[in-house]
């Protein structure tokens, strides 16, 4: 394992795919500054800062697709959620692999399949967490309520330390996990998950679907209760958890 420190780039995960071939397995781009950071659906990841975490994980499991692929999203956002337990706070998910803490968005997980026809190429594993924001710097996310780590315990978050805290963890059960998939995380999801028995309503590519949250399958899938009919969704996004 490598961690390969860049000072500036427009994305770590765009870093990794332009050099995915000379890049080897497990290999780490970390950039300090960010300039073109995104998430999912084209959304933007913004820099808040050099003191923050922005790093990709390089990973050439095999030319094959397992389905444990499609989760290492939630295997990180639980990786996450115990480095920030360490902290002492009390992190949460919200389906498929926000983390937050008091509700409020600290980090954000991106996965990207590379293929070359029925090849798998790599899986670029990109994550963002807000380690050290000025507060006047936090309105910057205009859409959404976040927060960081030096604002949630009040001191300066070491980012190397962090770091490879974080990586470390990561390493821990990455093997087991590829072979036996969500399952082996499963508990540690549910004890994280805040959204489950709530009113949900989940974007997805074929529109808004809502419904209780009722449960979370053996693939890390999320079950709707929508009408009596079970919806069994495998990608989207929570955007509105109504509590009553
Ligand atoms: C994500 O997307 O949350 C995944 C973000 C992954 C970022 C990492 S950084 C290293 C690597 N290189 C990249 O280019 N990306 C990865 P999504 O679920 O689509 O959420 C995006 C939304 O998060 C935005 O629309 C904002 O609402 C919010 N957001 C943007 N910047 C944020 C920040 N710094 N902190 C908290 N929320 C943020």
């Amino acid at each position: 394992m490598q961690i390969l420190t860049l000072k500036e780039v427009d994305s770590t995960n765009f870093y990794a795919k332009n050099n995915l071939e000379a890049l080897s397995d497990k290999t780490i781009i970390q950039a300090l500054r960010q300039t073109f950071g995104h998430g999912r659906f084209s959304r933007k990841w913004i820099d808040l800062g050099g003191e923050n975490l922005y790093l990709s994980f390089v990973l050439k499991p095999s030319t094959d697709f397992l389905e444990s692929y499609s989760n290492l999203t939630q295997y990180l956002s639980v990786v996450l959620c115990e480095v920030l337990e360490n902290y002492g706070l009390k992190p949460s998910i919200k389906w498929p692999n926000d983390v937050l803490i008091n509700d409020k968005k600290i980090a954000g997980i991106l996965s990207e399949t590379v293929m070359q026809g029925t090849e798998l190429k790599g899986l670029i594993l990109g994550i963002g967490v807000n380690l050290n924001v000025d507060k006047k710097d936090i309105k910057k996310v205009t859409d959404k309520v976040i927060t960081a780590l030096n604002l949630e315990i009040n001191e300066k978050v070491d980012l190397q330390n962090f770091t490879k805290d974080l990586v470390a963890k990561f390493f821990e059960k990455y093997d087991e996990f590829l072979l036996n998939g969500f399952r082996i995380i499963k508990q540690d999801y549910l004890n994280y998950a805040n959204f489950l028995n709530e009113n949900v309503k989940v974007e997805t590519i074929n529109g808004t679907v809502s419904g209780i949250a009722a449960s979370i399958t053996d693939c890390g899938e999320l079950v709707l209760k929508n009408n009596e009919k079970d919806l069994v969704l495998t990608s989207g996004d929570i955007f509105i958890i109504e509590r009553e």
